[in-house]
């Protein structure tokens, strides 16, 4: 692990960087002092699916200034958006991550993630090796399409909100609620929990 981390509270000098400022800061390159806490969707539908979501969370532990905190059970969950039928099912996770890279920064690496699965996008939902999403980033609320925060479609998605309650009872959607009461407004239908499949942190 290359990243150097303090934890929220070991600084008492050090305070909290406000949503604005972290929103504003862009360049690949830039590190912010602070650790923010954010929470990536996974999902794959093709391929060893069980294999990529873990192969993916190791190599986003393997990011310079970012720490994988919790890792969710593995759902086995209906493709959304599409034809029923038309695609394989998908295994989704969550994690929960400290990070001391900008949202644009963490996307960037989200993106670089999924192109090592080999992800390819012809279609907007289209089936994929691997989709990395950024799904909350602080309490960021932006509308910006290249990177909207939260992403736009996870209060209303049970494939997002059950794993992340499942490592984070008490977690907000920015702008939208408690996870917990969001996820008993929508659907559990299709959103099976594969107790018999594992995900774990890096060692
Ligand atoms: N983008 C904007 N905001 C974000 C964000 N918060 N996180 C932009 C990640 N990306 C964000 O994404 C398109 C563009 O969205 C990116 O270039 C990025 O700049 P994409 O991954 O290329 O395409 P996509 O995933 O097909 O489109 P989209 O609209 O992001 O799809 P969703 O909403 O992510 O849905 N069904 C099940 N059961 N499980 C799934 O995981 N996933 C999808 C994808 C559909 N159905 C699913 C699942
Ligand atoms: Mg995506």
């Amino acid at each position: 692990m290359t990243a150097s981390f303090t934890e929220d509270h070991s600084d008492p000098t050090v305070q909290p960087v406000p949503a604005s400022v972290v929103a504003q800061v862009d360049a690949a390159d830039t590190t912010l002092h602070n650790p923010q806490r954010a929470v990536i969707s996974l999902g794959a539908n093709l391929g060893n699916r069980l294999e990529t979501l873990q192969g993916a969370i190791d190599a986003l532990e393997d990011t310079p200034g970012l720490r994988i905190k919790a890792v969710s059970p593995v759902y086995e969950t209906e493709p959304w958006g599409v034809e029923p039928g038309s695609q394989p099912s998908y295994f989704n996770a969550v994690v929960v991550l400290k990070t001391t890279l900008p949202p644009s920064s963490l996307l960037e690496r989200a993106h670089a993630v999924e192109e090592a699965f080999h992800r390819v996008r012809d279609e907007r939902w289209g089936a994929r090796t691997l989709d990395v999403d950024i799904v909350a980033y602080a309490d960021v609320v932006d509308d910006d399409p290249h990177l909207t925060l939260p992403h736009p479609r996870a209060h209303e998605r049970a494939f997002v909100l059950a794993p992340w309650y499942d490592v984070d009872p008490d977690a907000q959607v920015p702008g939208r609620g408690a996870v917990a009461d969001l996820l008993d407004a929508v659907t559990r239908a299709g959103v099976t929990p594969r107790g018999d499949l594992e995900l774990h942190l890096p060692e």
